[in-house]
C-alpha cells in the first residue's frame, strides 16, 4: 500500500504537535512505522489520506458502534445544526440524555456531563472524597482511567504501550494516595482492606478491562469488592467509559449484577462527540455543586451537537437483539481468527464481552491477568498488526487495546478480516 501523503502530513505535524499526535496511542510506536492520517469513514470502513481503505476495529477507541456515519446520528446532528452549536447553558436534550441513562442503568440515580472520560473519572473520585472525607484510592495495575494526575500510576492503554506507566509530572503526594492492586485477585483485595480500609475513599476499577487489551474482571473479583466496600464504608467505582453501552445495553454492571456506588461513562454516550459522564445514587450525587460542596464544572458540558449524537446513537442500541446480533458476529469472528492461528501454529487466544474483544499472542487458554498480558508475544502481535493493516484492516496500534465491532460490520466485512488473517497469520511463521 502507498501512504505517501499520510507521511507527508505525519512529518507536517512533528512541527506544531508534540510526537505529530493529539493522543499518543495513535503514534504507532507499539506496532512500528509511521501513524495514519484518515480521510474519511463510512460504515464499517474508513479511508485514509492516500486512498487506503481498511476494515476499522478501532471504531474512534470505542465510541462508534453504529459505525461511521449512521444516518439516525447524522441527521440528529444536522436537525441541531440548524438551531446552533451551543449556548453555554441548559437545554431539553441533556435533561433527556440523563433520563434516558438513568433508565437503562439502575445504579445511577442522577449523573452530570462531562466532556471526556478523564474528566469523568477524575470528578468521580473527588466526589467519593468528598462524600466520604477519605483520601486513598486503589486502582488496578493494567486499567488506565483517563490522564488525571492520581490515575497515571501503573496506568494501561497509551501510557503501557510507551512504556511509562508511572508518568513524570505527577507530584509523590498525589501518587502516593493511590494504592494500585492486582487485577482478578480477590486474596490480595482482602489484605489490601484489612490494612487500609477505614482510610480509603474509593476503588476505581473497569469490569471489563479494555486498556491491558481486553480482560474481563472475574465474576469473584466484583462480588468481593462489592462486600468489602460495603463493610468498610468505600466508595465502588465502575470505570464504564469503554464498556458502558459497549458490551451490554446496562454495560458490565447488568452483566456481572454488581451494582457500583459511582459510574464513569464515555465514549459510547457520545456517539463519536465528545461526552462523558459519572453517576449514581442521588444521596451522593447531590454533593456535587451547585447543590452540594464538591466543585465539578465544564464550559461544554451537555453540549447539544454532542448530546444530540449520544442520544441518537442510544435510541439505535436500545432496539431489540441489537447486543445479541453484535454479540454473534463478534464470536463468529474471534472462533474464526483462533482456527487460523491454530492451522498457522501460531499461539493465539482471545476474550470477548458483547462487542468488545481482546486478541493475545499467548499459549494461555485464556488471559486473565495483568502478568499474562505482559507475557504475550509482542514480536507477534506487531507482525499481524501489519499484515493485517497491509491487507486492509485497521487493528488498535497496541497489544494493549481492545478491539471494537460495530453494528456496520456485516458477513462481508467478517469474510475479508478473516482473509486477511490467513495471510497475516502465515506470514508471523514463513
Ligand atoms: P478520555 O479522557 O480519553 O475520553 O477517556 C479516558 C478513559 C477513561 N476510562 C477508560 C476505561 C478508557 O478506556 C479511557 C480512554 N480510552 C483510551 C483507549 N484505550 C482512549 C484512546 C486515547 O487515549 O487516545
Amino acid at each position: 500500500m502507498v501512504r505517501d501523503r499520510s507521511a507527508e502530513l505525519y512529518a507536517r505535524a512533528l512541527g506544531p504537535i508534540p510526537g505529530g499526535v493529539n493522543s499518543p496511542v495513535r503514534a504507532f510506536r507499539g506496532v512500528g512505522g509511521e501513524p495514519l492520517f484518515f480521510e474519511s469513514g463510512e460504515g464499517a470502513w474508513l479511508t485514509d489520506v492516500d486512498g487506503n481503505r481498511y476494515i476499522d476495529y478501532v471504531g474512534a477507541w470505542g465510541p462508534l458502534i453504529l459505525g461511521h456515519r449512521h444516518p439516525a446520528v447524522n441527521e440528529a446532528l444536522r436537525r441541531q445544526l440548524e438551531k446552533g452549536t451551543g449556548y453555554g447553558a441548559s437545554t431539553e436534550a441533556e435533561v433527556e440524555l440523563a433520563e434516558l441513562v438513568c433508565r437503562l442503568v439502575p445504579s445511577i440515580e442522577q449523573l452530570r456531563l462531562v466532556t471526556s472520560g478523564t474528566e469523568a473519572t477524575m470528578s468521580a473520585i473527588r466526589l467519593a472524597r468528598g462524600f466520604t472525607g477519605r483520601d486513598a484510592m486503589v486502582k488496578f495495575e493494567g486499567c488506565y482511567h483517563g490522564h488525571a494526575d492520581g490515575l497515571l500510576v501503573k496506568a494501561g492503554s497509551g501510557a503501557l504501550t510507551l512504556g511509562a506507566p508511572d508518568s513524570p509530572g505527577v507530584p509523590e503526594g498525589y501518587s502516593s494516595l493511590t494504592h494500585v492492586l492486582p487485577y482478578n485477585d480477590p486474596d490480595a483485595l482482602d489484605a489490601y482492606f484489612a490494612a487500609n480500609g477505614g482510610n480509603t475513599a474509593c476503588v476505581i476499577i473497569e469490569p471489563v478491562a479494555g486498556n491491558m487489551n481486553c480482560v474481563p474482571a472475574q465474576a469473584e473479583t466484583l462480588s468481593r469488592l462489592r462486600s468489602l466496600c460495603d463493610e468498610y464504608g468505600v466508595l465502588l467505582i465502575f470505570d464504564e467509559v469503554m464498556s458502558g453501552f459497549r458490551v451490554a445495553l446496562g454495560g458490565a454492571q447488568s452483566i456481572y449484577g454488581v451494582q457500583p456506588d459511582l459510574t464513569a461513562l464515555g465514549k459510547v454516550i457520545g456517539g463519536g462527540l465528545p461526552v462523558g459522564a459519572f453517576g449514581g445514587r442521588r444521596e451522593i450525587m447531590s454533593r456535587i455543586a451547585p447543590e452540594g460542596p464538591v466543585y465539578q464544572a465544564g464550559t461544554l458540558a451537555g453540549n447539544p451537537l454532542a448530546v444530540a449524537a449520544g442520544l441518537a446513537t442510544l435510541a439505535a442500541i436500545a432496539a431489540p437483539g441489537f447486543f445479541d446480533s453484535l454479540k454473534q458476529r463478534a464470536e463468529s469472528l474471534l472462533a474464526g481468527l483462533r482456527e487460523l492461528a491454530q492451522a498457522a501454529s501460531v499461539p493465539f487466544t482471545t476474550n470477548q464481552v458483547g462487542a468488545m474483544f481482546g486478541m493475545f499472542f499467548s499459549g494461555e487458554a485464556q488471559v486473565r491477568t495483568f502478568d499474562q498480558v505482559m507475557a504475550c508475544d509482542i514480536d507477534h502481535f506487531r507482525k499481524f498488526f501489519h499484515g493485517m493493516l497491509d491487507h486492509g484492516v485497521y487493528l488498535a496500534p497496541s497489544a494493549f487495546e481492545a478491539g471494537f465491532l460495530s453494528a456496520a460490520h456485516g458477513e462481508r466485512e467478517i469474510e475479508l478480516t478473516l482473509a486477511a488473517a490467513e495471510k497475516s497469520f502465515a506470514a508471523i511463521r514463513p
